[in-house]
């Protein structure tokens, strides 16, 4: 791949890289009115929760397989070309996701993920990926595009920076206490919360679909329903780490919408509450070195993956060099 200059990174910046465990932010050569329009489809595809085509049901991953603008945002040279200087020439792209954060979010706690990945999502175990040489190289970076302005007040993304070398414990706890548990039964009558719990889409990747076989729906009460699927939530472990950043290393991703950052998910990260009357839209993707096997338990069947979604229609994209594992499902 011919390296373009007005991409790379200075040897300043990969080095701060691997120091601190993220880089940027840089700007995306796209222009503001399409990434705004892009916020704007995100946005719809989270309120009206639409069916994901490639999952069969809502989902906030992976939609830059179905948006070619989405697709065009993360392909850019800005973003291929300095990930190629961490990662080496051959690349593959293999999901994305949707952080919306309207007004009023709450916080994303501090994590990270380290060696063989088994999701960020709450009340998940199951391995996705296995690295060429596990829990040693890195091999997978993330990508994180604004597709808002991003303020101090609006819920910024925040690195603690140098935690990439750092293992933090962590401990399993009822799934309400986790960093991405939102109350999901907020302004839902009864019967939308059965439909929701029923379909599976009550909390993102969570499968309740029969939590309420058996239960005598008709007869509950609002209150005693929702009372009965918390406990059911809390019947599920979620990870949690007990972080506090030294301050001084905490560092605050502000950035015009376009602006990108890099980062290693080993780095510990997460964001303050949206305390602005503005949404903050960003998409991320995860970029992995090709030699990586990605959804290893595809070989032997194992279709779901540790978001609870089927992985039967998923594809990687190669963005740069050849698909050196031939195994992986790759879009041609
Ligand atoms: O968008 C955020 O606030 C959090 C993003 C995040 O955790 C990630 O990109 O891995
Ligand atoms: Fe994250």
């Amino acid at each position: 791949m011919l390296i373009n200059d007005q991409h790379a990174m200075t040897s300043a910046e990969v080095a701060d890289f691997w120091r601190n465990g993220f880089a940027g932010p840089f700007p995306l050569p796209v222009p503001d009115d399409e990434l705004a329009e892009l916020g704007n489809r995100c946005e719809r595809i989270v309120v009206e929760r639409h069916t994901q085509p490639l999952y069969g049901r809502y989902a906030l991953r992976d939609w830059h397989l179905v948006d070619p603008d989405l697709e065009r945002v993360f392909t850019q040279d800005a973003i291929v070309q300095r990930v190629a200087q961490l990662l080496g020439p051959d690349l593959v792209l293999w999901r994305s996701k949707i952080f919306y954060k309207p007004p009023g979010a709450d916080a994303i706690g501090w994590h990270q993920e380290w060696g063989k990945f088994d999701g960020e999502e709450i009340g998940n175990s199951t391995p996705s990926l296995q690295p060429p040489v596990a829990g040693e190289d890195i091999w997978d970076l993330t990508v994180w595009v604004a597709l808002d302005d991003v303020t101090p007040q609006n819920g910024p993304l925040q690195f603690a920076a140098g935690t990439n070398t750092t293992r933090v414990p962590w401990v399993k706890v009822p799934m309400t206490q986790s960093a991405f548990y939102e109350e999901p039964f907020h302004g839902l009558s009864k019967e939308q919360i059965v439909e929701r719990t029923q379909r599976s889409e009550l909390v993102l990747d969570i499968d309740t679909a029969d939590w309420l076989d058996g239960y005598d729906v008709a007869a509950a009460s609002r209150d005693e329903l929702t009372d009965f699927l918390d406990r059911r939530f809390d019947q599920l472990l979620a990870k949690f780490t007990d972080f506090n950043p030294d301050p001084d290393s905490v560092a605050t991703m502000v950035m015009p919408r376009g602006g990108f950052v890099i980062f290693s998910e080993r780095t510990m990260h997460g964001s303050p509450p949206n305390n602005s009357d503005r949404r903050r839209m960003a998409v991320n993707c995860r970029i992995a070195k090709a030699d990586t096997l990605v959804y290893p338990g595809r070989l032997t069947g194992n279709m779901i993956d540790g978001s609870n979604l089927d992985i039967s229609n998923h594809e990687s994209l190669l963005v740069a060099g050849s698909a050196i594992e031939e195994r992986n499902a790759i879009r041609r």
